[in-house]
């Protein structure tokens, strides 16, 4: 027989068919078929074969890839035994069992990408360590090409398809990182200690109504000498400081007649607005009114702190943003009025929070319920905002230091060592962050707006609030992340020259649209020059500076959007527009804190009248009867779309910064002594 006819014969499906289905016995039958098939096979020239076990993977790729995900899973969990799937299958049972972990469950994880993909997004390092924890009876089982190593082909990469462009986050990038991934148990600290700060941890939010073992009350009593002095205020002297008081009052009545003891007013409806039913605006006012020297309004909002705040109900609420608002709200109204009763009342926050902490990596969980002390990510990803995890520390560290209770401080020092060990992008991090791995998500994006701002500005302020040490990884960290925002994410608009800080979407597509919140990074960036930090800081807040300016300025109302794009070649019409869906001013704070910065720190009055121009905005298009409000649309002064919001910060933040602002005394707030946390609560600064 020649080749030809080996092939004509065995390649034949009809001939396979034929000799399987003929009179000679199965088994007989079966062994000359085999034979016949691999000396046929043998005889093939090996160009031939090359092309039909190709032809055979193709097909079983394809297969593979159009069945549904869920085919996928039940597939594996029919199938394979444990140690007998590949390794991201395998994965992705374990992912499937909402016994692994009790916040995992496939309903929270909305997982139904199929396995590679989930695989495929795992961190390099991850893999690899979870490679290793896997059965050693998986090599036996050969369904396994194992790894060795962390060389480069066993490290499993996303196809850049499958994430390129997109930015939203709730969309499949969420979807595809819901994969649990491997527990990094490591710490800097030695196992004593660790079991230490756990029992001290586990003591605290059992008992919220104590410190270090004895009732509040007693606690603070017997440390007497060190609790805070009142600092002394003069209220507003000059026109515009009476402008704002003004407006404060104005905003307070409304929020006091239509929303008292709820977390916000709707001055449009005139009704009140629950977030997490904690009295946000009154909290957050409080240390504005002691600032603005407005006696009467800080003592009922005192009076209603001590007998109708309560932290006790079962309701989740976000960590950070109670930190930054009420913890920091109560520790501020404590240092200026010297009254203890806001420190009883931080530090039963304080321990009713701590629950988020108790996370296998000590990156805490966003959402805590104050009530039954438990705490999980958020319901929409596993994963907290990185900028959330980092803006709480100031907070914590100065209740440890008011009670002299170390665990507050010892659980946030323990987040920023975890941050400072992950690898960055030129100092920058990614927005989110797994609370139970430790790790950042893979090809999230890196901004200095939403889920990333307060990163950046609370290694430069906590560095400041324990007295400016050389050599300090939060100072190290800040200028090498100044140096990434220099490097990657700067850029000037083609014709009018704007500096703007841009995004990097996955992690690496450069897009140029800015956020609002980003105005806060040439405030940041000048107290860090002032602090020494190199003059090409100061140079990019100036230049920042003005931009951030034009993103007011250039609306018709005088109001900046809550997002600005920037041409990135002549092709665009404008060098800074807006997209009508970013067209909304929210009230936010972050470039009249800037401007306070810019003149408490220079003394230049040109800041002031800035800011003049901008309060005016204000009081044009966000006034009404009963308060300030929201805007939908800054495009349009006769179609401004009132929203019917005044959130806490703009009573808290931006009328604080804008009566400092136009203060004759740039130092009312002295800076040497006190530093600012997010949500414009002062609190001072520490010697170490
Ligand atoms: C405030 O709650 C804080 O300033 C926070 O850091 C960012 N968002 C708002 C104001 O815009």
């Amino acid at each position: 027989m020649t080749k030809s006819d080996h092939v004509a014969l065995t390649l034949s499906s009809a001939s396979i068919a034929g000799i399987t289905g003929g009179g000679v016995g199965v088994g007989d039958e079966c062994n000359l078929s085999r034979k016949s098939l691999r000396r046929s096979w043998n005889q093939l020239p090996r160009c031939q074969r090359n092309l039909i076990i190709m032809g055979i993977t193709a097909f079983c790729v394809t297969l593979l890839l159009f069945l549904p995900g869920d085919q996928l899973i039940s597939m594996k969990d029919v199938h394979l035994k444990p140690g007998a799937a590949p390794f991201h299958m395998r994965r992705e049972n374990t992912l499937q069992n909402p016994h692994h972990h009790p916040n995992l469950s496939p309903e929270k994880h909305g997982n139904d990408l199929p396995a590679e993909i989930s695989a495929a997004v795992a961190s390099p390092m991850t893999e690899d360590r979870f490679i290793k924890q896997e059965p050693s009876n998986d090599k036996a089982a050969g369904n396994v090409a194992y790894p060795e190593g962390n060389s480069a082909e066993n490290v499993v990469k996303l196809p850049e398809t499958a994430v390129a462009g997109n930015e939203n986050i709730n969309g499949p990038i969420d979807i595809v990182n819901n994969v649990e991934q491997p527990i990094d148990r490591e710490s800097s600290l030695p196992i004593e200690e660790q079991s230490d700060m756990r029992a001290e941890l586990e003591e605290a939010i059992r008992h919220p109504f104590n410190l270090a073992g004895e009732s509040i009350d007693l606690h603070l009593q017997k440390m007497q000498t060190q609790l805070a002095k009142a600092q002394h205020f003069h209220g507003a002297t000059n026109e515009r400081q009476t402008a704002v008081v003004a407006a404060f009052k104005h905003s307070w009545a409304g929020y006091k007649k239509y929303a008292w003891g709820h977390d916000n007013l709707k001055p449009v409806s005139q009704t009140s607005h629950e977030w997490f039913g904690l009295g946000l605006s009154i909290v957050d006012s409080l240390d504005t009114m002691y600032i603005m020297g407005l006696e009467d309004e800080f003592n009922e909002a005192r009076d209603w702190v001590k007998d109708s705040l309560r932290f006790h109900t079962s309701r989740d609420v976000n960590l950070f943003e109670v930190t930054i608002r009420v913890l920091g709200g109560l520790l501020s109204a404590y240092h200026l009025s010297g009254d203890q009763m806001f420190l009883v009342k931080a530090s039963e926050l304080g321990n009713r929070l701590l629950p988020s902490f108790l996370t296998p990596s000590g990156i805490p969980y966003s959402d805590v319920n104050l009530g039954e002390s438990s705490a999980h990510s958020p319901k929409w990803s596993p994963d907290s905002s990185t900028s959330e995890v980092t803006t709480i520390q100031l907070e914590f560290r100065d209740l440890s230091r008011s009670t002299n209770v170390p665990i507050y401080e010892s659980v946030v020092n323990k987040v920023n060592e975890k941050i400072h060990a992950l690898d960055k992008t030129h100092g920058l991090v990614p927005i989110f962050i797994n609370a139970n791995t430790g790790t950042f998500r893979n090809y999230a994006t890196i901004s200095l707006g939403a889920r990333g701002d307060s990163y950046y500005e609370y290694l430069l302020k906590q560095w400041i609030q324990t007295g400016r040490k050389d050599n300090d990884n939060l100072i190290l960290d800040y200028m090498q992340a100044i140096d990434g925002v220099l490097t990657q994410l700067m850029r000037r608009t083609p014709r009018e020259n704007w500096v703007y800080i841009g995004e990097l979407i996955n992690g690496h597509d450069f897009k140029p649209k800015m956020d609002h919140l980003t105005c806060y990074l040439p405030g940041t960036l000048l107290l860090g020059h002032q602090n020494g930090m190199p003059d090409s800081h100061l140079l990019l807040a100036r230049d920042m500076m003005d931009t951030c300016y034009q993103t007011y300025i250039k609306q018709p109302t005088q109001l900046a959007a809550e997002i600005s794009y920037f041409a990135l070649n002549e092709k665009d019409e404008n060098d800074i527009y807006v997209k009508p869906n970013d067209a909304h001013n929210l009230l936010r704070p972050e470039f009249i804190e800037s401007l306070y910065y810019f003149y408490a720190l220079t003394g230049n009055r040109t800041y002031q009248d800035m800011g003049w121009t901008i309060f005016q905005a204000f009081e044009k298009h966000s006034k009404v009867a009963a308060g300030y409000t929201s805007l939908g649309n800054v495009k349009n002064t006769l179609n401004t779309r009132m929203r019917d919001l005044m959130e806490s910060f703009w009573m808290s933040e931006t009328l604080k910064y804008f009566y400092l602002l136009f203060s004759d005394n740039r130092k009312e707030i002295d800076l040497e002594k006190w530093v600012f946390n997010s949500e414009g609560h002062p609190l001072p600064v520490y010697q170490q």
